[in-house]
């Protein structure tokens, strides 16, 4: 016996990943539906060797319904989530809405896999933002063996991270540079994208900061550990799928680097990639439609006591939501619902 499953944005990047991933890893169906908003419907996904029409979120009722995994955004979940949580579906929800609400937990299997036990109070779980959920997968092992102090972390966000809308702002100005008549201005993003990096993703905060490096510190306390600092600077970079991210991390205690290469190889999610020579490296190109975290370049930061550098790249797409959502939803089952 299997679950009644709900993908809600089914049509966007995430939900059809999320599809793609539950047929994958052969998550326990006996049913499934996809929703999407009004826009979008009719319009067909697919899941496995399967075609399902999509159906309209907005007059669905999940009544009966096991498990639901949300890729609609913070306005769309602010509706639809209570709804189905209320009718005793438990959500699973990729925007950012629920996700520093102490009543909901916000949960990487590989991390804190007994948080989805906080499921019950909202029949909610939090999935976290991309750039948080694979620096976490590579700090979980070293904090357990080391204790992080701090970590300065600078991202490069693939356009993936903004939607169906950013990918194709990317493609659209790179091929507009080259014929002339159709150059594309800026729209999704607040400079040209196409051959440049911008150091701006989410709206500004007061402090200076973006939204984006704010949950980045945010997330990481409330998945890993309270006491840890993290500075962060996120750029959106000209890449189509994969973010990658340079850490620096500081400990209480001594790591050596190769202790810190032998951890990682044996970490839940990570795959250690870290030759040094020419190429022995990832790049977000070659993490495309993996799951793993992705390390390369660990190295000793000898300017200060306890400090080790690394590069971090993964499928912001798969380990940044939809894979990290199906990963939750087995948890759940495994821990909580015991179907399948
Ligand atoms: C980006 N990380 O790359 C964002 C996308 O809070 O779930 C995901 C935003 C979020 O633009």
């Amino acid at each position: 016996m299997g679950y009644r499953v709900v993908v809600a944005g089914a049509t966007g990047n995430v939900g059809r990943e999320m599809l793609n991933i539950l047929a994958e890893r052969e998550f326990p169906v006996d049913e499934i539906v996809a929703l999407a908003s009004r826009k979008s419907l009719g319009s067909e996904c697919s899941f496995g060797d399967r075609t399902l029409k999509t159906k309209d979120l907005d007059t669905f009722d999940f009544t009966g319904w096991d498990i639901a995994l949300f890729a609609v955004g913070s306005e769309a979940t602010a509706i639809y989530a209570p709804r189905a949580a209320k009718a005793g579906c438990v959500v699973i929800d990729n925007s950012s809405l629920y996700r520093y609400d102490p009543d909901v937990p916000l949960v990487v299997p590989e991390v804190n896999p007994e948080a989805v036990l906080g499921y019950s109070k909202k029949n909610i779980i939090a999935n976290p933002n991309c750039s948080t959920a694979q620096m976490v997968v590579a700090l979980k092992p070293l904090h357990d063996r080391a204790t992080i102090k701090r970590v300065v972390v600078s991202t490069y966000q693939s356009v993936s991270g903004a939607g169906k809308e950013g990918m194709d702002e990317l493609w659209d100005q790179t091929k507009g540079m080259y014929v002339p008549g159709q150059e594309r201005a800026p729209k999704k993003f607040t400079k040209q994208i196409a051959f440049n990096v911008i150091p701006h993703i989410d709206k500004f905060l007061d402090s200076g900061e973006t939204k984006e490096e704010w949950k980045m510190v945010a997330e990481t306390k409330k998945i890993l550990d309270t006491r840890i600092k993290v500075t962060a600077t996120c750029v959106r970079v000209p890449v189509f799928v994969g973010h990658s991210e340079a850490i620096n991390i500081e400990f209480e205690n001594f790591l050596d680097e190769d202790e810190a290469r032998d951890i990682l190889r044996e970490a839940p999610g990570v795959m250690v990639i870290d030759k040094r020579e020419d190429g022995g490296y990832v790049t977000p190109v070659e993490c495309v439609g993996d799951y793993a975290t992705f390390i390369s370049r660990i190295r000793q930061d000898s300017t200060i006591d306890n400090g080790i550098n690394l590069w971090c790249v993964s499928d912001n797409l798969r380990k940044g939501a939809a894979l990290n959502a199906v990963q939750i939803a087995e948890t759940l089952g495994n821990r909580v619902l015991k179907k399948g």
